[in-house]
C-alpha cells in the first residue's frame, strides 16, 4: 500500500471499513504496523468517521467498535487491483446489497489516495448479496474478467467483452468443477492465483460453513473451510479438490 516493496495487509470488517496494517519489518517475518482505516475522499470508508490519526484517541484497534452499523455495508468483501490501468492499485468492494463497487487510487504508489466508488455493472445469473469480487483474465484473451464468490456457495464468471481498460461484461456463468456447479458453502471469500504452479489458474475459497449437508445437524455442518479448486485448462475450472480444513 505504501510502496516500501513489503506486502501489506488489507481487510474488510462487519461495518464496512477497510483496515490497512503495514508490513514494517526490517528483515525476516513480517511485522504488521496497527491496523488504520483506509479513507475514502478523506473520510473512513462507509462512515461519517473522521479520518484516523485526526487527533482523536484511539486510532486501530479501538476504533473498530461502534458506529453507524448497518446492513448494507455488514461484512465488505475487497480485493485490490489497477482496475483502470493506470499503474494505481484500485479496491473492489462487494456490499451486503448485491452491489461491488470500484475505489479509483488517485493518489501515488507511496501515498494511495482513494476516490468516491462507483457501481460496477453486472447481470448475475443469481443472488449476488454480499459478492467477493476479484479481477482477473480467467479466459485468458487478455481482458481481465470478473470472478466473484457468492454468500450462497457459487463462484460466478462474468467475462469481460469489452476492452481491458474499459470494461463490460457478460451475464455471469456458474463455475463448474468435475462437470457440476460448485457449491462448497456460505460467506465465500475468492482469490485466483496459480497455487500448484503448473502454469493454470486456481482458485483459492475460504468459507464458513454449509447447511447443505443432509447428514449432519444445523450446527454441526462443516465450518471454516478453505478449498483449492484447481484448473485443468484455460477455458474452465477444473476438479473441486479440498486439501484440509481451518480457519
Ligand atoms: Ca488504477
Ligand atoms: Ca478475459
Ligand atoms: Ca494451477
Amino acid at each position: 500500500m505504501n510502496g516500501d516493496g513489503r506486502k501489506d495487509l488489507a481487510a474488510g470488517d462487519s461495518k464496512g471499513r477497510v483496515w490497512i496494517y503495514l508490513d514494517t519489518r526490517a528483515e525476516g517475518m513480517p511485522e504488521l504496523a496497527a491496523g488504520k482505516p483506509l479513507l475514502v475522499d478523506g473520510k473512513v470508508l462507509n462512515s461519517e468517521e473522521p479520518p484516523a490519526g485526526s487527533g482523536e484517541e484511539g486510532e486501530g484497534e479501538a476504533k473498530q467498535e461502534g458506529r453507524n452499523h448497518s446492513f448494507a455495508v455488514d461484512y465488505v468483501k475487497i480485493s485490490l487491483a489497477d482496475w483502470n490501468g493506470d499503474g494505481n492499485g484500485d479496491l473492489l468492494v462487494g456490499y451486503a446489497d448485491a452491489t461491488i463497487q470500484v475505489f479509483l487510487n488517485a493518489g501515488t504508489k507511496t501515498e494511495p489516495a482513494f476516490k468516491s466508488g462507483l457501481s460496477i455493472a453486472l447481470e448475475s445469473s443469481g443472488s449476488m448479496a454480499r459478492p467477493s469480487p476479484v479481477l482477473f483474465d480467467w479466459d485468458c484473451d487478455g481482458r481481465r474478467d470478473l470472478i466473484v464468490g457468492t454468500e450462497d456457495g457459487r463462484i460466478e464468471f462474468f467475462a469481460n467483452v469489452g476492452e481491458d481498460k474499459g470494461m463490460k461484461f457478460a451475464l455471469g456463468v456458474d463455475l463448474e468443477a468435475g462437470g457440476l456447479p460448485l457449491d462448497i458453502g456460505m460467506r465465500m471469500r475468492v482469490f485466483v492465483c496459480d497455487l500448484n504452479n503448473d502454469g493454470i489458474a486456481d482458485i483459492v475459497a475460504g468459507t464458513n460453513y454449509t447447511f447443505k449437508n443432509p447428514d449432519l445437524p444445523r450446527g454441526r455442518q462443516t465450518r471454516g473451510n478453505v478449498w483449492l479448486i484447481k484448473g485443468k485448462a484455460k477455458e474452465k475450472a477444473g476438479d473441486g479438490e479440498k486439501p484440509g480444513e481451518g480457519k
